[in-house]
């Protein structure tokens, strides 16, 4: 079997501390291409992420909107895409397994959990490892599928990501995907990964209680809108 040809998309808002690490400690042999997208950092994230050899792209502002520039820049190519954050916290040695099972053919989304994995203490509020069992519970009940988190760090088969229609462009991509992939059955593994205290630079969501509540509330409008059962 040839090896598939995978992209790597991080979405980044002033995270010139860690962006450079991060891209610098990518498995370059076994991934096409690194893709950063910036939208609107006013720090120097996208010269550095330039530097440590990533292709840069740039988006409106939005998390989810970050994401979906990101899956369109990817190169035609390629057909898996990874999705990681750029502060440092996920643990890039776990990129091999997340992308193994799409590989071989066995499924076509990969979740990373960091609640099955070793977490650095102080990486994850107690009220984040609160939500992701919460919304768990609830995709479980609603649509059948069991995940233990709504995680960053994921790969998802090219393909499948186009046909689930994404439409979030905030934080509520993640669960937004989550949902969607559960509903279109897609083929869903969740296996554990590690999570580390952001290298540097400062939280846009949990260490911020406003912005925690927007996400809070996007999250929940994301799940009702997913449970409609003629909706996509
Ligand atoms: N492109 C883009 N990235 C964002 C935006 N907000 C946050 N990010 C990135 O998304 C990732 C997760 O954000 P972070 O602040 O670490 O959230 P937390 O881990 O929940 O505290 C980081 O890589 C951020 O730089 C945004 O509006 N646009
Ligand atoms: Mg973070």
């Amino acid at each position: 079997m040839s090896s598939p040809t995978i992209s790597v998309i991080i979405p980044a808002l002033n995270e010139q501390d860690s962006i450079g690490q991060v891209v610098a400690a990518m498995p370059w042999s076994s991934i096409a291409e690194c893709i950063v997208v910036d939208n609107g950092s006013s720090d120097g994230t996208a010269e550095i992420a330039a530097a440590a050899g990533a292709r840069v792209v740039t988006s409106p502002r939005g998390y989810g909107a970050a994401c979906s520039a990101g899956s369109s820049a990817a190169i035609t190519s390629s057909t898996i895409l990874v999705f990681m954050d750029g502060d440092g916290s996920d643990v890039i040695a776990d990129l091999p397994r997340l992308v193994a099972p799409i590989a071989a053919g066995e499924a076509d989304f990969v979740i990373g959990s960091r609640l099955r994995g070793h977490r650095e203490p102080g990486s994850m509020l107690a009220s984040q490892v609160f939500a992701g069992h919460f919304v768990a519970l609830l995709l479980r009940l609603l649509h059948g599928v069991r995940y233990t988190d709504m995680g960053p760090f994921r790969a998802i088969r090219r393909s499948s990501l186009e046909q689930l229609m994404m439409s979030e462009m905030t934080y509520g991509w993640n669960l937004e995907m989550q949902a969607k992939a559960a509903k279109q059955h897609l083929r869903i593994q969740e296996i554990a990964v590690d999570y580390q205290c952001r290298r540097g630079g400062l939280s846009k969501v949990s260490g911020n209680l406003m912005a925690s509540l927007k996400t809070g509330v996007r999250i929940l409008a994301v799940l009702l809108r997913t449970s409609y059962p003629g909706r996509t």
